[in-house]
């Protein structure tokens, strides 16, 4: 990892401060979702996985999919930070015409993959993994799932797919903030207990808290499993991490902050 953990924290803060900023300008929801899996972006692109404009073109490049397309403006920040695009292209950010549009797409550079339809970004995924093997390649390609896509059928077949392809290039973490749009997840389809559901698949399941970022970094970057397991991040989150009167608030799914409440958000992150 190049960058130093102060470094990483520094970066998540002010991807959490563009976030605000975007939601708040352009008036769209999942301001909570995004903040709940910024350090998990950050530790893909700020880790040792190869994501970088110079190498976009490349075919044997790294790959991350931003599965829960609903948080596109943490993608969208990171992005910029990284230099895929000039930031003031956040400037009209889902405005009509845009480049960047509400969930993500593979017009706008450094996208992988059309997302926002929930459980997806696993298959596609597993799709490409399965492609770099059979053409010998050994990038990695790592997957942001929420807990709400748990509840789709799709991302159970990918489940058992991976292992029986012994697909260990492929890592996923979970955004697991206990949090759907309406509810508790555990209450809308209990997914309880997660990493055991995950390991009975046959994947390497392991469970971290996802604001840990060192941590994170660590475990994307883990050796590919010596058995042939994938790896699942059953990432302990927060929804709304980074402002206080926003956390474990689900409200803060579909609410757009007031210029007020973006002023004192932006002090909470020390953000001028
Ligand atoms: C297939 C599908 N169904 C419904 C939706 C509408 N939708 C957007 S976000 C969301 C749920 C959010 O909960 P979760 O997926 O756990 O993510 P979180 O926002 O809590 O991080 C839903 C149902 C969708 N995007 N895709």
């Amino acid at each position: 990892m190049t960058a130093n953990i102060d470094e990483l924290r520094s970066i998540a803060r002010r991807i959490r401060g563009r976030v605000l900023e975007l939601s708040f300008r352009a008036g769209t929801p999942h301001l909570g979702s995004s903040l709940s899996c910024v350090d998990m972006v950050v530790a893909a692109y700020w880790g040792e996985l190869k994501l970088d404009p110079s190498s976009a073109a490349d075919p044997a490049r790294d790959r991350f999919i931003l599965s829960k397309g609903h948080a596109a403006t943490t993608l969208y920040a990171a992005l910029a930070m990284k230099g895929y695009f000039p930031d003031s292209w956040l400037d009209d950010y889902a405005e009509p015409g845009s480049a960047l549009g509400e969930h993500p797409s593979p017009g706008t550079p450094g996208i992988e993959v059309a997302t926002g339809s929930l459980g997806h970004g696993l298959p596609v995924g597993i799709g490409l993994a399965l492609a770099s093997r059979i053409r010998g390649d050994h990038n990695r390609i790592c997957v942001l799932m929420s807990d709400g896509e748990c509840n789709e059928g799709s991302v159970w077949e990918g489940a058992l797919f991976a292992p029986a392809q012994r697909l260990n290039r492929l890592t996923v973490m979970i955004d697991y903030n206990k949090w759907q749009a309406t509810g508790r997840s555990d209450e809308v389809t209990s997914l309880a207990p997660l990493r055991e559901k995950w390991a009975a698949f046959g994947w390497r399941a392991v469970e971290v808290d996802g604001h840990d970022i060192a941590t994170l970094a660590e475990w994307i970057q883990a050796e590919p499993d010596p058995d042939g397991r994938p790896t699942v991040l059953i990432a302990h989150t927060v929804k709304g991490k980074g402002v206080s009167f926003m956390e474990d608030d689900n409200n803060w799914h579909y609410r757009i902050p007031s210029a007020q409440e973006l002023a004192k958000a932006f002090v909470e992150l020390q953000l001028p």
